[in-house]
């Protein structure tokens, strides 16, 4: 049973405007098995709104975190060189500015397979994952990373810091915009920090999806599609304070928030809430124009395989993601466009793209079909792979791009 939120995830306001509706879908990780073929899936609507009060853009419905991030969760996140190094950068700089070593601890909430706790291990700084998903939860263990699997929250800090645990950093990477308690999450930070310790925290940043027309980014896992306007107003309110913030580029343009126990902004964070304020990112009238947005690139993108098409041209797309899922099933586009799916992620293999039904392969499939055309579905990844795919390439084959809007390469 899901549930529907009829006030505002953040500030309990009731003014809740309408940004997009995606209509019902299906779960965009929600991959299916061939035996499970023949059944229909469960839909869900998909609308994001914004607050009048608080100026958090959100989705309406919030399905159980433990439908969608536990037993058949199929992320993980070491499949992206691109991801790894830039995790790496993270944790390299945090052990130099937090002066880490082997009497600190760090903390990663939605460890996932170890991708970026590896770093802390390798040099000697004791670390923690905490993750629901089993999966890559155990390939975490088995990559040397020391993992609780299991979902964060107020009562698992509350029982780490009774153990005598308290981190120097918590690092909490694409997940606060998936809890639907961020309450008891954020508790749990201030639980569970040292009074001069660090939570770091990336989200992705709601300028970049509406610049840039990523509605894609929208689906059921991430209930919030942060500013740093409303992500300072939710930490506020749970005593915890953002004093620096940095705009980075993974996953089409993030955030990444440095948050204490004291109130004590940098430049950087009073820069930036000053410049959301001048371009009214706190306002409505911001966010107005983006369903026609992605009304367009929804025409545009149909027009174009159709043309290719009929044109005799065969396509395929490269990345079973979870944007991948909202794209096809908002823009209509299924296997009579597109022939197959291929991702590099081995667990994401054999199975099939929610509601589309598209069949998933190894990336090694492009070069023994040789499709006219591959739409990129991973787009926040596309230059990683299409530098990997230059034999593809160098035989003819050609890329599309969707987003922000498409173009070919
Ligand atoms: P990717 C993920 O969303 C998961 P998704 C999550 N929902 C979240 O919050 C956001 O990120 C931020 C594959 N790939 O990461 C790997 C290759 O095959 O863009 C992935 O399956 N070869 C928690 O799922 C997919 O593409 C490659 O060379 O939308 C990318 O998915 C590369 C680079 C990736 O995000
Ligand atoms: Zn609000």
């Amino acid at each position: 049973m899901t549930e529907k939120a009829s006030v505002c995830r953040s500030c309990g306001g009731a003014r809740l405007d309408t940004v997009l509706d995606l209509g019902r879908t299906p779960l965009a990780d929600a991959l299916l098995r061939e035996e499970e073929l023949g059944r229909p899936e469960p839909e869900y609507p998909l609308k994001a709104v914004f607050c009048r009060d608080c100026s958090l853009v959100q989705i309406l419905e919030t399905v159980p975190p433990e439908e969608l991030f536990c037993r058949r969760y199929p992320y993980y996140s070491s499949f992206s060189d691109e991801l790894l190094g830039h995790s790496r950068e993270n944790a390299i700089e945090l052990i130099r500015t937090m002066r880490l070593n082997a009497e600190s601890l760090v903390v990663e909430i939605a460890s996932n397979d170890g991708y970026l706790l590896r770093n802390f291990v390798q040099n000697g700084i004791p670390c923690l994952g905490i993750d629901p998903a089993e999966g890559p939860a155990e390939a975490a263990e088995r990559a040397g990373v020391p993992t609780h699997c299991g979902f964060f929250n107020r009562e698992l800090a509350a029982k780490l810091r009774g153990m005598g645990k308290r981190a120097d950093v918590v690092i909490a990477n694409n997940v606060l915009a998936h809890v639907a308690d961020s309450g008891s999450f954020l508790d749990g930070i201030r639980t569970l920090l040292k009074d001069d310790g660090a939570a770091v925290i990336e989200v992705p940043y709601v300028r970049d999806l509406v610049d840039k027309s990523e509605f894609d980014t929208i689906y059921h896992e991430h209930l919030c599609y942060f500013s740093a306007t409303s992500a300072d107003r939710l930490l506020r309110s749970r005593a915890l304070f953002l004093n620096s913030v940095r705009r980075i580029p993974i996953h089409g343009g993030s955030l990444r928030l440095y948050i204490g126990l004291r109130d004590e902004p940098d430049a950087s964070i009073t820069g930036l809430l000053a410049e959301e304020k001048r371009d009214g990112v706190d306002g409505f009238s911001y966010y107005n124009d983006f369903a026609v947005k992605a009304e367009n690139i929804k025409n545009g993108l149909r027009l174009m395989l159709k043309i290719l098409k009929d044109g005799g041209n065969r396509i395929a797309a490269y990345g079973a993601a979870a944007k991948g899922a909202t794209l096809l099933n908002y823009t209509g586009i299924g296997r009579d466009f597109i022939d197959f799916v291929v991702d590099r992620n081995v667990h994401k293999q054999g199975l099939y793209m929610p509601g589309r039904r598209i069949p998933i392969f190894r990336p090694e499939r492009l070069l023994e079909e040789r499709p006219d055309y591959v739409l990129i579905l991973a787009w926040n990844f596309a230059q990683e792979i299409i530098s990997q795919q230059e034999e593809y390439r160098a035989a003819g084959g050609k890329f599309i791009v969707p987003i922000p809007e498409w173009k070919v390469t």
